[in-house]
């Protein structure tokens, strides 16, 4: 059944996507808000009571006690579908990890054209890790006994992924007595689709352990290497100021866009499109140069170590296009819109598929090969501008083009915290043990058309910066915030409530610290792990104060995401309709939800929820943050003890407010700006 067509303001609250919406009625394209409100989603599916494992089915279950004809329950179908979802996302995070260590060798063996080792210090160090020796060798020996190692780990049979020792002991046992160590990148992915075909695993809370052990493999294996291998490649991420949204795409220039995620490919775009051959060719067509941007994680990659400018997440992908303004998007792998191909036909823009596994129909396909990157990235920047003259009629939103400072590494963290010799997370862990910050909070994950664009990141980050939580961010919840200033210092503290501001002032961080794409998750489980070994509020993850937030998701790899973080002891709450749980439509079974609420938080220490309403988010969030604080026996959290000396804002309160009342007017309960601001989203 249809559903009710919803205004643009309705579908987003980004003025320029909303913008966009209007051309993009008027031309009579679609988009993904439009099929959103067009197709209901499937009741039956949305409770994961669909299963289609074998062709005696599909069986569609609708109330507890229902069988499909192999006689599967629901907790059973709702396991498995949910298994599934974790082994593809993990299969997905984990292969761009394996291609990024092939790109690693081929440049150690000076086969990779215009790739080199850039992070010395990283590879020795994790070389070390790897018990590689590394004394009198070169970084290039160095580097392919590395990326053997890390290649092995994708096979390994037997025994623990080594970077799992990076966790908390405390966590590593509880693997260990759970048996979801895991043992090999691959062979775990292997394990769940092997064990969810018919006629396996049929006990919901077994199945649910293998999805762990795969997604502790992506979280704890491939994930990593992608974010390690990132590093010796292209650097370790440091703020940069860049720009955000469409508006970054120019009118007098050659725009090229980069989607999907791997930073391979893109990164020799970065150093193509500063050719000066190819920008002389660029003003010979008429162009002022050459413009390069991203969208979703590629863009986060070239974000957080080029400054690259961004187009915006995954929901501006189509609407980039519909500017007329883009000569060519180039994309890689996931997140890709299938109506790209499409929508491209509307427009001279060629769209160019570029790894063997996508194909687009409507697509052009050039298969990069990393032996001739940097030839392949000059070629495909030489169409571009040759398209350039092709361009019609061109609209591009410039008046919402936000700054961000994108690229907090857990190394720039350490480092932000205590300076190169003594870079240690021990002011973080003081600020939370004398109550300064109330907790840390992480806000990840995609966009989703079912929900209002961006509203939910924007609302939970607006509140948790109101009570004091710090908030770090990947993937597209960063490029959210980025796109309303959030990513700002300054701005970004008019919201940050007295104690969390005078943290970040003393420190010299913004309160939303962008840490990269979605791989980049692996940098959260390493800042909390070094938070446990700084000592002083507890002894493992699941004893700090922190919660992650997925409130917009809609990918596979999400929901590894969110399983890895719960496996490593964090409370993880997703956004919108629970995949396990019966709805009102359908009467499915609360058991496999259950499990990974109660089951798995008695287990692990961590549990993962789903959860509608974004003020039951917060409610949720800060609940668990207080309540963790009191196990520690840390200080109750207390905001007005905090930030108030040397509060610049004291002084942008109303003039006619007398200078002894501005202090009331700031924590007295007056509403400030910025707390009016924050208004819940549609739902
Ligand atoms: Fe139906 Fe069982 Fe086949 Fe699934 S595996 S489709 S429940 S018969
Ligand atoms: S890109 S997985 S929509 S975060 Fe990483 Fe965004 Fe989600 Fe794709």
């Amino acid at each position: 059944m249809a559903k009710k067509k919803r205004t643009p303001q309705e579908r987003t609250i980004d003025p320029a996507v909303q913008k966009m919406l209007e051309i993009a009625e008027q031309m009579a394209i679609s988009t993904a808000f439009d099929r959103a409100d067009m197709l209901a989603p499937c009741p039956i599916g949305a409770d994961g009571l669909c299963c289609k494992n074998c062709s005696m089915g599909p069986c569609r279950l609708v109330k507890e006690g229902d069988r499909g004809i192999c006689g599967a329950t629901v907790s059973t179908i709702q396991a498995r579908n949910f298994a599934r979802m974790v082994a593809a996302g993990a299969a997905a995070h984990s292969d761009h990890g394996r291609d990024l260590v092939l790109t690693l060798k081929a440049a150690a063996n000076g086969e990779a054209q215009g790739y080199e080792i850039r992070d010395v210090a990283k590879l020795v160090k994790l070389a070390k890790e790897a018990g590689i020796e590394t004394n009198g060798r070169t970084k290039e020996e160095i580097a392919n006994d590395l990326a053997d190692y890390y290649l092995s780990l994708f096979g390994q049979q037997e025994g623990e992924i080594l970077m799992t020792h990076r966790a908390p002991e405390v966590r590593q046992k509880i693997w260990r007595e759970q048996g979801v160590m895991p043992r090999g990148i691959d062979r775990e992915v292997v394990d769940t689709l092997h064990r969810t075909h018919i006629g396996d695993d049929q006990e919901a809370w077994h199945i649910l352990q293998g999805a762990v052990r795969t997604a502790l493999g992506d979280g704890w294996g491939g994930s990593m290497i992608a974010t390690d291998v990132s590093d010796i490649l292209f650097g370790i991420p440091a703020p940069n100021v860049s720009k955000i949204n469409l508006g970054v795409l120019q009118e007098d220039m050659v725009n090229i866009v980069v989607h999907g995620h791997e930073p391979t490919l893109s990164a020799m775009l970065v150093a193509a499109t500063q050719d000066p051959e190819l920008i002389e060719l660029a003003h010979s067509v008429g162009a002022k140069g050459i413009n390069l941007a991203g969208i979703c994680c590629t863009s986060n990659e070239i974000l957080v170590r080029q400054g690259i400018p961004s187009v915006g997440n995954f929901l501006q992908q189509e609407v980039a296009l519909i500017t007329g303004a883009v000569e060519a998007m180039i994309v890689d792998v996931q997140c890709i819109m299938q109506s790209l191909g499409e929508i491209s036909q509307h427009f001279h823009t060629e769209l160019i598929t570029t790894s063997p596994k996508v194909k687009i129909e409507g697509a052009t396909h050039l298969e990069f090969d990393e032996h001739h990157a940097l030839d392949q990235a000059k070629e495909l920047v030489r169409r571009a501008i040759e398209n350039f003259k092709n361009r019609k009629q061109v609209y591009i939103p410039k008046e919402v083009t936000e700054e961000l400072v994108p690229g907090f590494s857990h190394e720039y963290i350490d480092y932000a915290m205590g300076g190169t010799y003594r870079g240690s997370f021990r002011p973080l862990n003081d600020a939370i043990a004398a109550g300064r910050l109330r907790g840390v909070a992480a806000i990840v994950g995609c966009n989703n058309p079912r929900t209002q664009q961006d509203s939910y990141h924007l609302y939970i980050a607006k509140k948790l910066l109101e009570n004091d939580v710090l908030v770090v961010e990947t993937g597209c919840s960063a490029l959210a915030s980025g796109k309303y200033g959030l990513l700002q210092g300054e701005a970004a503290m008019e919201y940050a409530g007295p104690g969390l501001r005078e943290v970040c002032e003393a420190l010299g961080i913004p309160p939303i610290l962008h840490m990269g794409s979605c791989v980049d998750n692996s940098r959260i489980l390493t800042v909390l792990s070094q938070m446990v070994a700084e000592g002083g509020i507890g002894d493992d993850i699941s004893e700090l104060p922190a919660v992650g937030l997925a409130p917009e998701w809609m990918s596979e790899k999400a929901i590894s995401i969110g399983t890895y973080c719960m496996a490593s002891g964090a409370y993880v709450i997703f956004g919108g309709h629970s995949p396990v749980r019966g709805s009102a439509k359908v009467s499915g079974s609360d058991k496999v939800a259950r499990m990974m609420i109660e089951g798995w938080e008695e287990t692990y220490g961590g549990k993962l929820e789903f959860v509608d309403d974004p003020d039951e988010m917060v409610r949720k969030t800060l609940e668990h943050i207080d309540k963790k604080r009191k196990a520690l026996k840390l200080a109750e959290y207390d905001p007005s003890k905090f930030g108030r000396s040397g509060d610049r804002r004291i002084y942008q309160v109303p003039v006619d407010v007398p200078l002894a009342e501005r202090e009331a007017y700031l924590y007295g309960g007056v509403p400030t700006e910025a707390a009016e601001a924050t208004t819940k989203p549609a739902s």
